[in-house]
């Protein structure tokens, strides 16, 4: 059987116009330099948020370099959130399982808004970010949140902390089923990794994923979900390791050109390649390392890699801010993934689509671009 996958293949070129918003004067960042004294302070986040001192800033860190004990401790809070009752209309949302599936569910019927469109950094940044309070207000996680440093692990992908299938892992492999290449569309197929069937190992061994796959071709039409698309469909979680696709999109050449260009028209291509091509970016790569689910664009978020595996986007996105500190308020793309149907480019006063019951606010672009100031106050333990 063809291991056929919807995707992030896919990912845009669109036929976007570049909207760089000037950049505001920059002001001195009140802490060390991590940030350098060019990235600019935001205000203006509604709510009461303290201002984000030195001794409040929570460090992100990288999954590998997390203690054992750590990591579990993320991973059973996670595991802890799938107990929590969903809070969603069952009848409208059937595969709406438990709080975990919520966010999984929350992230698809947002998909065409979110994605390959001008939303796709600060939104993802943001969902992360309520995800990340929500361990904390329903499982009593306040460890550090993890990334999973892509390039830092393509060479070694099941020897990994993040991949190894021990205990303190986010689980391995899919058990090997021989199903041929994965195919990515009709002009696309890379070679099929080392697993594709049920995860048997790790914190999420048995873990029931319940919405099927969406096929991109929805995303790149602009058509509407399918009417399927919230139905019941309980399978186990399958993850295809993919060393392949790891060292071929997901290596330090790509990160540091990502980190490099100047202008975020090509970072945005960098991360999420071309859609309909037959070359996948970082950020679509790094779904591919999995295959499906977790290369799906729709229901990724049923594989928990989802959340450690965007945190390292949000750190690529993070750091090129900080090295382009003229360009950190700078906006790409329109209100609709690969512009379908057409809409207007976004600026950094657009109101975000929100997220769902986690936080229906519709935030201006421009509240969501710092992760130091309004809702946020993190940074990573190493810029990029
Ligand atoms: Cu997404």
């Amino acid at each position: 059987m063809v291991n056929t996958i919807i995707s992030l293949a896919a990912l845009a070129l669109s036929v976007l116009t570049t909207l760089i918003e000037a950049a505001p004067a920059p002001s001195p960042a009140p802490w060390g330099p991590h940030f350098g004294s060019g990235f600019p302070v935001f205000p203006g986040f509604p709510g009461n948020h303290a201002p984000c001192t030195e001794d409040r800033i929570k460090i992100r860190k990288d999954f590998d370099s997390m203690a054992p004990e750590e990591r579990k401790a993320f991973t059973d809070a996670i595991n802890c959130m799938m107990t929590k009752p969903s809070q969603l209309n069952q009848t409208l949302y059937p595969a709406a399982t438990n709080r975990y599936m919520d966010y999984a569910v929350t992230h698809v019927n947002l998909t065409q808004q979110v994605h390959l469109s001008g939303f796709f950094l600060t939104w993802h940044r943001y969902y992360i970010h309520l995800f990340e309070q929500d361990l904390a207000a329903q499982c009593g996680y306040t460890g550090a949140f993890p990334y999973w440093n892509w390039p830092a692990t393509a060479d070694n992908l099941h020897g990994s902390a993040v991949f190894d299938g021990s205990e303190y892992s986010m689980s391995g492999d899919g058990v090997y089923v021989d199903d041929g290449p994965v195919v990515l569309s009709p002009v696309f197929q890379v070679p099929h990794g080392s697993g594709g069937g049920c995860v048997n190992m790790g914190p999420f061994a048995g873990l029931q994923t319940t919405m099927a796959p969406i096929g991109i071709e929805n995303l790149i039409a602009g058509l509407p979900l399918p009417d399927t698309a919230f139905q019941l469909n309980k399978t186990c979680l399958t993850r295809d390791l993919n060393t392949y696709v790891a060292q071929r999109y997901c290596n330090y050449t790509a990160l540091y050109e990502t980190l490099e260009t100047d202008d975020l028209q090509t970072f945005d291509h960098l991360i999420n390649g071309i859609i309909g091509g037959a070359e996948l970016g970082l950020h679509s790569g790094a779904h591919f390392i999995m295959g499906a689910p977790a290369s799906s664009i729709f229901v990724s978020v049923q594989d928990p890699i989802w959340w450690i595996l965007h945190s390292m986007l949000d750190n690529l996105y993070t750091s090129w801010q900080i090295r382009h500190p003229d360009l950190a308020m700078a906006v790409y793309g329109t209100e609709t993934a690969n512009n379908a149907p057409p809409s207007p480019n976004v600026t950094i006063d657009t109101p975000e689509p929100g997220w769902g019951y986690f936080d229906p606010n519709r935030y201006p672009i421009r509240n969501l671009m710092n992760t130091t100031s309004g809702p946020f106050c993190y940074k990573y333990d190493v810029a990029l």
